[in-house]
C-alpha cells in the first residue's frame, strides 16, 4: 500500500546558467520540476513510499519527467500516457539583487489539462493514507478542476487522509475565481496548508497566523490547518491546540520548491507516526535543506533532516 499518492502537473524547468538571461543564455539546464511532484519525492527520500500521477505525452519528454521522479524513488505506474497533447514548459531566471527571478510559463493545453476522472486508477488513490494535491492543479481547466474535486471526494470517502495546499500562483488565475474553486474543494480536505499571504491576498483572512488559522478550521471543518509565513515560521492548528515552529538557518542557493518541501517534511514525518510538533520541525528542515539545493526538489536524506534538527533544536526564526 502507498502511503502518499500525489497529483498535479509536472513541467520541464528550463533554466540558464546564474547570471545569464532568459534573452541571451545559449544553455539551458533541464528539470523536472511541480508542486506536487515536488512534495512526492521528499516524501520519498525521507523514507515513505510516495506516489505520483498525472498525465503525459508519451513522447521523450514526457518520459524524461517520470525517468527523473523514478529516479528519487516516486512510483510513477499511475501516470496516464497520452498522444495528442504537450509537455509543460517552464522557465527560470534565478534573480540576484536588484534583478528579480522571473518565471515564464509555456503550458498552455500540457496533456494533463485533460486528465479525466475516469481514466485514473482510484483504487490507489482510496488505498493510499494519505491524498495530497495543490491549488495550481485545479487553476490548469476546467476539466482539471472537476477531475481534482472529485478524486478528493473519493479519497475521503474512502478514509484517505485529504491534503491540500493553496499555492496560489498569480500568473494562473485572479484571487476571486481561485477563492471560488478553493471554496468547492474545501470540504473534501483534511489537512490544509496556506501561506499566510494567500490566506489573505485570495481568501481575504486578517489578523495573526493563529487565527487564521481558528477561523479556516471553524469555517471549513479542516482537521489541521498549518500556516506557514516565510522567514517568521509556521504554525499548525490540531484538535484545538496550537504548535509554533520556527525557520531553520540555511543559505539559500535556489528558493523554488521550498513550500513543497516543507509539506514533503511534514508527511513524511505524520506518515511515520510522528506528532504535529515533529512533523512540522520536519518539514521546516526539508524546507531550510531545500533551499541549499540547485533544483525544483529536496535531495535529501532523513539523516540529514535528524541531523538539522538535532543541532539546531526547536529552529531559528531569522
Ligand atoms: O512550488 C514550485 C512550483 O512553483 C514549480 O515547481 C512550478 O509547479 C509549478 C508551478 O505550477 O508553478
Amino acid at each position: 500500500m502507498t502511503a502518499l499518492v500525489t497529483f498535479g502537473e509536472t513541467m520541464l524547468r528550463l533554466s540558464p546558467p546564474r547570471g545569464e538571461r532568459l534573452e541571451t543564455a545559449r544553455e539551458f539546464e533541464v528539470q523536472a520540476g511541480g508542486a506536487e511532484s515536488n512534495v512526492a519525492v521528499a516524501a520519498a527520500r525521507l523514507g515513505r513510499d510516495a506516489a505520483w500521477f498525472s498525465k503525459l505525452p508519451d513522447s521523450p519528454l514526457g518520459r524524461r519527467v517520470v525517468g527523473e521522479l523514478r529516479s528519487h524513488g516516486v512510483d510513477t505506474d499511475g501516470v496516464v500516457w497520452d498522444d495528442d497533447h504537450r509537455q509543460g514548459l517552464y522557465y527560470l531566471e534565478h534573480g540576484v539583487a536588484p534583478r528579480p527571478t522571473n518565471v515564464v510559463y509555456d503550458r498552455a493545453d500540457a496533456a494533463v489539462t485533460t486528465l479525466e476522472t475516469v481514466e485514473i486508477d482510484l483504487d490507489a488513490v482510496r488505498d493510499a493514507d494519505v491524498c495530497y494535491t495543490s491549488g495550481i492543479t485545479p487553476a490548469l481547466s476546467e476539466t482539471l478542476r472537476a477531475t481534482t474535486a472529485d478524486v478528493l471526494a473519493e479519497a475521503q470517502d474512502a478514509g484517505t487522509t485529504t491534503a491540500f495546499d493553496l499555492n496560489y500562483r498569480t500568473k494562473l488565475w485572479d484571487p476571486a475565481v481561485a477563492a471560488e474553486a478553493y471554496r468547492d474543494l474545501f470540504g473534501s480536505i483534511d489537512v490544509l496548508f496556506a501561506a499566510q499571504r494567500d490566506a489573505e491576498t485570495v481568501l481575504g483572512r486578517e489578523g495573526d497566523a493563529e487565527s487564521i488559522a481558528r477561523g479556516l478550521a471553524d469555517d471549513f471543518d479542516f482537521e489541521t490547518v498549518v500556516v506557514t509565513r516565510g522567514a517568521d515560521g509556521s504554525l499548525a492548528l490540531f484538535d484545538g491546540d496550537v504548535y509554533e515552529q520556527g525557520v531553520y538557518e540555511a543559505e539559500t542557493h535556489d528558493a523554488i520548491g521550498t513550500g513543497d518541501a516543507f509539506v514533503g517534511g511534514f508527511l513524511a514525518k505524520h506518515l511515520a507516526g510522528g506528532d504535529v510538533a515533529e512533523s512540522l520541525q520536519w518539514a521546516s528542515a526539508t524546507a531550510s535543506f531545500k533551499r541549499t539545493v540547485e533544483g525544483d526538489v529536496a535531495v535529501v536524506t532523513p539523516e540529514d533532516i535528524e541531523r538539522v534538527v538535532a543541532d539546531e533544536g526547536d529552529g531559528i526564526s531569522r
